[in-house]
């Protein structure tokens, strides 16, 4: 069924992948494998759009599907009874970059995990995280992107939080679609985070929780 899911997500049968997700919830299928599939058909319709198969609207369309896909998750990730909070980690999109889907599931995760969680949204200037830094003090800061361009977008944020004087005051993971080891050697981050939980890892890590 998570192939059958795939297909429809990529080939953009929206009623039809919206549908195999209720079936999958129903039958007891574990929400971050179904995370997985949907992962998996967004990188099929990435490649058709580079391949100048798929436009737009077709990545448009995809993202709908992939936040209406994770709002019938949610309810399904968040039956932990946690309420205690671990710490504060501030998040948000870097400059740029508009993509939120990827961060909007890690923050999600963080705030189901037990951390209070202050995120700043897309396209956020360097100066915006380092005033959130001062404001909300958090321990941990999490810089998500997808494009190409975000590599800079994050070195500049990191170099603008290292010119503030913030830069031992906090830890600070990267993520989104095409970050690896080499880019957080770029940045000058601490870690990357291939996935939510991975961030809820290393917040936890950071701020001491066990
Ligand atoms: C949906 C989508 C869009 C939607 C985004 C909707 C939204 N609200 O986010 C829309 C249509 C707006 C869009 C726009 C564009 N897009 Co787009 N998009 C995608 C697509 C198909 C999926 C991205 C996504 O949401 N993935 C799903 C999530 C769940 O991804 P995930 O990686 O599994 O997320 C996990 C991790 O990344 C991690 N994570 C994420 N953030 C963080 C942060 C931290 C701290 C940690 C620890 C972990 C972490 O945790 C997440 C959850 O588990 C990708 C293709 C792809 N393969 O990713 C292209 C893609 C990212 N887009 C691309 C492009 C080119 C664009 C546009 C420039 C197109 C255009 N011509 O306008 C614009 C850019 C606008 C801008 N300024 O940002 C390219 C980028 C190429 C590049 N090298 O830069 C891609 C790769 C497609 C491609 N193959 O060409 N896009």
């Amino acid at each position: 069924m998570s192939k059958e899911l795939v297909n429809a997500i990529a080939d953009m049968r929206e009623a039809e992948a919206l549908k195999l997700v209720q079936e999958m919830v129903e039958g007891g299928s574990e929400p971050m494998a179904i995370l997985g599939a949907a992962r998996e058909a967004m990188d099929i319709v990435g490649k058709r759009y580079e391949e100048g198969a798929y436009f737009l609207p077709e990545l448009m369309l995809a993202g709908e599907m992939l936040n209406q896909i994770t709002d019938i998750l949610k309810p399904k990730l968040a039956k932990l009874p946690e309420v205690k909070r671990h710490g504060k980690v501030l998040i948000g999109t870097v400059v740029g970059d508009i993509h939120d889907i990827g961060k909007n599931i890690v923050t999600f995760m963080l705030d189901v995990n037990g951390f209070e969680v202050l995120d700043l949204g897309v396209d956020v200037p360097p100066q915006k995280f380092v005033e959130a830094i001062l404001a909300f003090e958090p321990q941990v800061v999490g810089l998500s992107g997808f494009l190409t361009l975000a590599f800079d977008a994050m070195k500049e944020t990191l170099e603008a939080i290292e010119a503030a004087g913030l830069r031992d005051k906090v830890k600070i993971m990267i993520g989104g679609g095409q970050i690896n080891e080499d880019i957080k050697e770029y940045t000058g981050a601490d870690a990357y985070g291939n996935d939510a939980m991975a961030g809820v890892s290393l917040a936890k890590k950071w701020a001491g929780a066990k």
